[in-house]
């Protein structure tokens, strides 16, 4: 490409500072070194944990920061030794590495890569450097991937390559929002058929968790969520039943053991609160049940449960991406949607330009939003 090797001039919605809202400027954008790729975005969703980044709840972020995790695009260029893609390959970048060697790649019970950035800082590239600048300020990188610019550094482990067919403003979902929740049902929790679920928060990461356990057979879904208006797509999506802990005076925990009897199978916490993380864990039930966090609640929160909870047999597990491979798994949920196994336009509420990233990020706020996708 006539681009390769030389600075990009393009637009990026950049967080200057906590609590301000996004401001969309032009950006220079370097080429890749040895090992990165530079892509040209094409879309990216919005998801929560971006917002948390705004509100200054996600830990170890430092500003100014392009944010955005959730991006399709195709390859522009490949710096030196970077061979897994080419310039005009269609990828989806991927928010938590995949070296494909480490002992936690090599195990299919864990994704979480060595080389991940996540106790570290995540805002430069591995080498301790930055791509992206802006009125002669460097710019901070958002978990490797910074979906939110036109164009993009990133090192090769955290791109996936996909069929060229992809629509890559539906399949940017799989980046992050898709294959969390999908993943938590079916990888995380396992979810065993005839079981019964209950699915705390119905964003674009709940619904896909209300997929998950639909696909995997599960014969009872019960979702939770306070604003009502979520409830028609949770049942269009395989939900079963739909609750509000506003309609009742006695806590969640005990109106789900009521209608289950002694609790679900399963309980997944997809908000990102410490009191709603404890509730999932006392709704499951206390012998076999399984508790999976996947919300992230703000950093340096504390939790206090009661040990019995866990002494009684239950287990609490976390999962990032939903335990995914994403290198691996992208490329057959490409397959499933292509063959209209998977419907994730379901998902998909609101489709914006760029220049339109805040009112993606009000419509969130207010709830009038499952997932709003961004264009280029
Ligand atoms: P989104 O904001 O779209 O959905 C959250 C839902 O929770 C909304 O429908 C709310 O109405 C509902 N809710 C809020 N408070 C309550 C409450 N007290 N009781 C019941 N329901 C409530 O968020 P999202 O779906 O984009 O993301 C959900 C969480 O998942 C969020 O914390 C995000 O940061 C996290 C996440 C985790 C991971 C991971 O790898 N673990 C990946 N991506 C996102
Ligand atoms: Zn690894
Ligand atoms: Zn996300």
């Amino acid at each position: 490409m006539a681009t390769a090797g030389k600075v990009i001039r393009c637009r990026a919605a950049v967080a200057w500072a906590v609590g301000k809202p996004l401001s969309v400027e032009e950006v220079e954008v370097a080429p890749p070194k040895a090992g990165e790729v530079r892509i040209k975005i094409v879309a990216t969703g919005i998801c929560r944990t971006d917002e948390h980044v705004l509100e200054g709840s996600f830990p170890n972020m430092d500003f100014p920061v392009i944010p955005g995790h959730e991006g399709a695009g195709i390859v522009e260029s490949v710096g030196e030794g970077a061979t897994s893609v080419k310039p005009g390959d269609k990828v989806i970048l991927i928010p938590l590495p995949q070296c494909g060697e480490c002992s936690f790649c090599l195990n299919p019970e864990s994704n979480y890569c060595m080389k991940s950035h996540l106790s570290k800082s995540q805002c430069l590239l591995p080498d301790g450097t930055s791509r992206f600048s802006c009125k002669g300020k460097q710019i901070h990188h958002f978990l490797w991937v910074s979906t939110f610019a036109e164009y993009t550094v990133i090192p090769e482990c955290v791109v996936a390559k996909i069929d060229a067919a992809a629509p890559l403003d539906k399949v940017c979902l799989l980046g992050c929002g898709f294959s969390t929740g999908y993943g938590a049902a079916i990888n995380t929790a396992k979810v065993k058929p005839g079981s019964t679920c209950a699915i705390f928060g119905l964003g674009g990461v709940g619904l896909s968790v209300v997929m998950g356990c639909k696909a995997a057979g599960a014969s009872r879904i019960i979702a939770v969520d306070i604003n009502k208006d979520k409830f028609a797509k949770a049942k269009e999506l395989g939900a079963t039943d739909c609750i509000s802990p506003h309609d009742f005076k006695k806590p969640i925990q005990e109106v789900l053991t009521e209608m289950t009897g002694h609790g679900v199978d399963y309980s997944f916490e997809v908000i990102g609160r410490v009191d709603t993380m404890v509730a999932a864990l006392a709704s499951c039930n206390m012998n076999t049940g399984v508790c999976v966090m996947v919300g992230l609640p703000p950093s340096g929160s504390m939790m206090s449960v009661d040990p019995m909870l866990l002494l009684s047999g239950r287990t609490w597990k976390g999962t990032l991406l939903g335990g995914c491979h994403m290198k691996d798994c992208i490329p057959k949920f490409i397959s499933s949607y292509l063959e209209k196994k998977l419907n994730l336009d379901l998902l998909i509420t609101h489709t914006l330009p760029i220049a339109k990233v805040n009112e993606g990020f009000e419509l969130l706020r207010a709830g009038k939003s499952i997932r709003s996708v961004l264009l280029f």
